[in-house]
């Protein structure tokens, strides 16, 4: 205000300990269903309890706690639960280094990062908090399990797997990286294991289908889904051994290119290969062979590929042409047919395989600029006109294609054939710190599930890690057990779950996490879930997300829920950045650890070397780019901490850390404090009805309503930054008041108000401190978000639909009360509309104002 001079200080640690008390105390965030509210469900991608909270943590979960608040405020019943990732790798490992217990190490983290959490001053229900290591939590998933394998959704089959020989564990796709084991650094090999399944590829219609209703997710991520899923329409054709009577069936997507054929092949484990082959020199040498290298997609097109001449050929069905049979180590068994016909101008495996095997390389679809296609430096997979291809000569990819499917039909040697690239989701692991598999094995029963009465089956806490391989195998006595059916002696199984499994329906246990007898009650789960918004990182876009949106089906059609999707709004937040430095050995240092001498130079402390700034990039720990949250929360308070991170980017950006961003968020917070402590003692009561407002009281108000509504908006549209910008922007109008003046005054009362429910989305514990100042009744957290008076701020927009013969086309937005002719001019020039009217006559035109345009066109 222009009028008062300030002295004050905001004791910033007092007081947010003083909020974060009286959330604590009166239960701010505690719910329970309440059918008379609407409900929204606000979830942050749960923590792995590492150690500490890192900066990606605040972010994200500074992020939800602002949506959270927000809707709150907005009249619904929010749940915004938190909880721990719990099991899994690390702590084994950390259990090893350290020479305690993984539970040890665990829950002891969770302990102090939940320390850290609380210190945010998160708008959380911790008394649903879950720690998926607790036995009371799996127990459930053990049950759900035994639920799929009754319903045929879990299986057990053998199946090749990515070894990884040091740490003698199966390995996931994406723990092999440049084929080798992602920890151990060993060439992964491969190898058949009897492993658990969950039928995931029961869904993939369902799951690529649902992706279009998932409208509140991002693009890229609904495509990561919908390319992982990977439905091909293709064919599946026979060949016969010529000479024999022996036949094969291929699968192919491309079967527009069957004329640029060269070679059939086979997996190496392909029953006809081994009728083939077995017995042949050198097939047994080729086979260890193939066993080396990962299983995955990457790890295939990347390695070395080879293969086995049969010494057999087949027909080419349409040229009668001789093509040599191969096995070969690029082709799996378990995709497909385990057959293919190999096209080498157009599909790089098959032209490095040709190039090693000099078999021709056929060029058989044509891009219209020539150039663009040199298949004597590699395959061509653009799109083009197919040609030297007999009937299917100038023809599009997909004409030829159906044109192929078509004769071969005809011919009786095959059909079109649906797949899907994923793969049914192998959840066996043999790891000490996972969800024991509840399965026993009998000698004279085979596999019998654990009786429902008798679950959890709690992993022994007296366990040894000296060994390598599966602690649970090594145990003396927790294996034995005796079966259910006939109570002879029998082993349980010492597989535990992929730890995506506790991860795929935590979201669900939030809404009754207490619930000792089930996962969850039906009627709980169906009035939280699913998840309105959900946010974290885009590293999950892929494997998490598809997995629980599967685990989600599963459990409807196991009747323990009644909805399609978990996750129904989705947000995925950029990293967090910071400059990296190295000192003058090369050795990274920490900033922390950096001081400046007298000249300037940058010194590490440690070392006494000189040190230098190398790159902004995300933090981590190998380069020691890293900021403690807990010394920043320490100096600078919760409230600077989460209004940097909101404020400084667009939440779907990256944002760099920076000193000065930090401080200047924690300067703003002090000087939004100075304003209203020293404007409180001039300011009109709490209710006092709006005096006539003069016009610079008047232009204020106007402000301060725009700016309800706007907030409101960016928080709808995650542009937390934008809501900071306009927040600061109302503020700063502030000094263009009096408090000496009775409207101006009034005026500045209401934007203290408004001031304390949007800074309150970022900064919670100044904000409460402002409304008790202000001398408003409760917590600013449980009041309702004053709305904008619509009246003040002009003329309002609408938007309304434009329908071409019933069916909405697109829509218009325009001044609410416009009249016929613009609101028809408009709907008329709409890009949708003219789209869907393309090629009609238009016989009528009907518009209701405000309401609606309908177009009749035939
Ligand atoms: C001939 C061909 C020509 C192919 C061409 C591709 C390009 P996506 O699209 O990923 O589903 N394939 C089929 N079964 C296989 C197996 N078990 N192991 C390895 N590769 C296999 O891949 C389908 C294509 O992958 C199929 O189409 C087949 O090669 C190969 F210009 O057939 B294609
Ligand atoms: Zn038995």
């Amino acid at each position: 205000m222009s009028d008062i001079a300030s002295a004050t200080r905001y004791n910033i640690k007092e007081t947010e300990a003083k909020w974060r008390d009286a959330w604590n105390d009166q239960g701010t965030f505690e719910v329970v269903e309440d059918s008379s509210k609407p409900k929204s469900y606000v979830l942050a991608m749960l923590p792995y309890p590492s150690g500490r909270i890192h900066m990606g943590h605040v972010r994200n979960y500074s992020l939800s706690d602002a949506v959270a608040r927000f809707k709150k405020m907005n009249g619904f019943n929010v749940l915004n639960p938190m909880g721990w990732d719990a099991l899994g790798l690390p702590a084994e490992n950390a259990a090893l280094e350290r020479n305690t217990h993984p539970g040890t190490w665990t829950y002891a983290n969770i302990a102090e990062m939940k320390a850290q959490l609380l210190s945010m001053g998160l708008a959380i229900d911790w008394s649903r908090e879950v720690a998926t290591c607790d036995a009371s939590y799996y127990k459930h998933e053990q049950k759900m399990f035994l639920d799929f394998v009754e319903k045929g959704l879990a299986y057990r089959k053998e199946s090749t797997v990515n070894w990884d020989p040091v740490e003698n564990t199966v390995l996931a796709n994406e723990q092999v990286v440049d084929g080798k084991g992602w920890r151990s650094g060993a060439p992964v090999e491969r190898k058949k294991l009897n492993q658990w399944f969950l039928k995931i590829t029961d869904y993939a219609e369902e799951l690529l289908e649902c992706i279009d209703q998932l409208d509140r997710w991002p693009d890229k991520v609904r495509a990561m889904q919908t390319n992982w899923i990977g439905k091909s329409q293709g064919l599946e054709m026979q060949f016969t051994v010529d000479g024999t009577d022996d036949t094969f069936d291929i699968f192919t997507t491309r079967p527009d290119t069957i004329f640029g054929a060269s070679f059939v092949g086979l997996a190496p484990d392909h029953p006809l290969a081994l009728k083939l082959c077995e017995g042949k020199d050198g097939f047994d040498a080729f086979k260890s062979k193939c066993a080396e290298g990962g299983t995955s997609e990457v790890a295939i097109e990347q390695g070395d590929k080879f293969g086995f001449d049969t010494g057999h050929t087949v027909t080419h069905p349409f040229t009668g042409e001789t093509l040599p049979m191969y096995v070969a180590n690029f082709i799996l068994m378990d995709y497909g047919t385990g057959a293919i016909y190999g096209v080498p101008a157009h599909d790089q495996r098959d032209w490095d395989f040709a190039t090693k095997y000099n078999l021709p390389i056929k060029q058989v679809v044509f891009p219209s600029n020539a150039d663009d296609a040199d298949i004597t430096k590699e395959a061509y997979t653009g799109a083009g006109k197919i040609n030297e291809s007999d009937f299917l000569d100038g023809l599009e990819i997909d004409s030829a294609k159906q044109a192929v499917i078509d004769k071969i039909v005809a011919m009786n040697l095959g059909h079109a054939k649906t797949t899907y690239r994923l793969r049914d989701w192998g959840v066996s692991r043999q790891r000490y710190w996972g969800c024991p598999v509840p399965m026993i094995h009998c000698e004279t029963c085979g596999i019998v599930p654990v009786p429902e009465d008798q679950l959890p089956v709690e992993l022994p806490t007296d366990v040894t890690f000296d060994k390598p391989g599966n602690p649970l195998d090594h145990h003396p006595t927790w294996k034995n057990t005796t079966c259910p059916k006939c109570n002879a002696a029998a082993a349980r199984e010492t597989d535990t779950f992929d730890t995506f499994f506790e991860s795929s329906w935590y979201q669900f246990r939030y809404t009754d996490a207490h619930n000792t007898d089930r996962g969850f009650d039906a009627d709980k789960v169906n009035y939280w879930a699913p998840v309105d918004q959900y946010i974290g990182g885009v590293e999950h876009a892929v494997l998490h997300l598809l997995y629980a949106r599967f685990f989600t089906k599963a459990l409807r059609d196991c009747g323990y829920l009644n909805f399609d999707e978990p996750f129904l709004g989705l947000f995925t937040q950029g990293m967090v950045t910071h400059t990296s430095y190295k000192n003058s050995d090369g050795g990274w240092v920490y900033p922390a650890d950096l001081i400046e001498d007298e000249n300037g130079q940058l010194m590490d402390k440690a070392s006494g070397l000189p040190a230098k700034a190398q790159r902004n990039e995300k933090m981590s720990k190998s380069k020691r780019n890293t900021i403690d949250p807990e010394e920043i929360l320490e100096t600078y308070g919760a409230d600077a901490a989460r209004l940097f991170v909101l404020s400084d980017s667009p939440p779907d950006r990256d944002l760099e850390w920076t000193e000065s961003g930090i401080e200047g968020a924690w300067k703003y917070i002090n000087k939004l404090y100075r304003i209203v402590a020293d404007a409180v003692p001039h300011l009109p009561k709490s209710g006092t009805s709006q005096p006539d407002l003069g016009d610079n009281a008047l232009k204020s108000f106007i402000k301060i309503n725009q700016t309800r509504k706007d907030v409101a908006i960016d928080i709808d549209n995650f542009h937390m930054n934008k809501a900071v910008a306009r927040i600061r922007e109302m503020t700063n109008g502030f000094s263009d008041l009096k408090v000496s003046k009775a409207d101006e005054a009034w005026v500045v009362r209401e934007g203290f108000k408004t001031l304390a429910q949007t800074i309150g989305l970022m900064a919670p514990h100044l904000a409460e401190e402002i409304w008790h100042m202000i001398g408003e009744e409760g917590l600013v957290a449980n009041s309702s978000w004053i709305k904008a008076d619509e009246s003040l701020l002009g003329a309002e927009n609408i938007t309304i639909g434009v329908q071409v013969n019933g069916k909405v086309r697109g829509t218009i937005t325009l001044p609410k009360g416009s009249d016929k002719d613009t609101t028809e001019q408009l709907a008329m020039n709409d890009n949708d509309v003219q789209k869907a009217l393309q090629g009609l006559t238009i016989r009528k035109v009907i518009v209701v104002p405000d309401r609606i345009v309908n177009v009749v066109a035939g």
